[in-house]
């Protein structure tokens, strides 16, 4: 690949033959849950243990989930490109990591991590979060909540994020349905600054046509056939 600076932006169908399962679309988590119930703030304020509920059970997904083939090729790309891979990563699962990603944002947050909502510390979290969870830092209770960014909160490292979409020479998009912003508006940051732009999905995102290239078929097999 001869693009010197890269960006790369996942989303859920990076993780879904992982067997994390996708938010929209037949069988994603949205068909089952009520966005407004459990990923916004209000929501939260609403019913805390229904919320609870919901991440610990997808925090105990995480336990079953190991990396794909397609989580491998972009730690290898990271590791064998000559010039900056900048993965930006809407998915709170560690697969990245996992495989061996280092350049890495969770710009929606981690589900490994719980946030005091009190002091604002931020603690690696693998058990059942409730409202009877004191905080390790404050020693607060029922203050604690999934480290996870929820409908009208601000995602995480923005500016850094920006920053290299203003400069970089490709900008791939894999596994995101494009329907979530400010991610969803990454494409026309990147082709902004000159960046080839390529979508690599299952099918048509809502972005598509805003892809100077796309390749369409389950991550498995198109992020490893267009890495390596
Ligand atoms: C495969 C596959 C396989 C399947 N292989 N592919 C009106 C206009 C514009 C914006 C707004 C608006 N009204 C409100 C907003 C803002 C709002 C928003 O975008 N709403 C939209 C619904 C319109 N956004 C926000 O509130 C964000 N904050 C914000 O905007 O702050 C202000 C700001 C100002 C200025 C600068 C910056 C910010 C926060 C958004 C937080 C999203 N949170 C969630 C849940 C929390 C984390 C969690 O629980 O996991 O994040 S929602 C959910 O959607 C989750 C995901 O990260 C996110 C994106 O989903 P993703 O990854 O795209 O998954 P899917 O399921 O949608 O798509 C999967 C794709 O994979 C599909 O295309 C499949 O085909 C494909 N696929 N199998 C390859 N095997």
């Amino acid at each position: 690949m001869a693009a010197a600076r890269i960006v790369v932006l996942t989303g859920a169908g990076l993780s879904a033959e992982s067997g994390l399962g996708t938010f929209r679309g037949k069988g994603g988590l949205w068909e089952e849950y009520d966005l407004e119930e459990v990923a916004t703030p209000e929501g939260f304020a609403r019913n805390p243990t229904k919320v609870h509920g919901f991440y610990n059970m997808r925090r105990g997904w995480l336990q079953q989930a190991a990396p794909n083939a397609a989580h491998f090729a972009l730690a290898r790309l990271e590791q064998e490109h000559g010039g900056e891979v900048l993965t930006v990563t809407q998915n709170i699962d560690a697969l990245h990591e996992a495989a061996g990603c280092r350049n890495l944002i969770h710009m929606h947050g981690e589900l490994a991590r719980a946030l005091c909502a009190a002091c604002g510390a931020s603690h690696p979290w693998t058990e059942d979060l409730s409202l009877g969870t004191d905080c390790p830092a404050c020693g607060e209770s029922g203050t604690m909540r999934p480290d996870v960014v929820w409908f009208g909160e601000m995602p995480r490292q923005m500016e850094r994020i920006y920053e290299a979409l203003g400069v970089c020479d490709l900008f791939v998009s894999i596994g995101t349905s494009g329907t979530v912003y400010p991610a969803a508006g990454f494409v026309a940051e990147a082709h902004r600054a000159g960046a080839h732009t390529v979508e690599l999905n299952l099918d048509p995102s809502e972005g598509a046509s805003l892809f100077a290239e796309t390749h369409y078929g389950a991550a498995t097999d198109i992020v490893p056939a267009y890495v390596d």
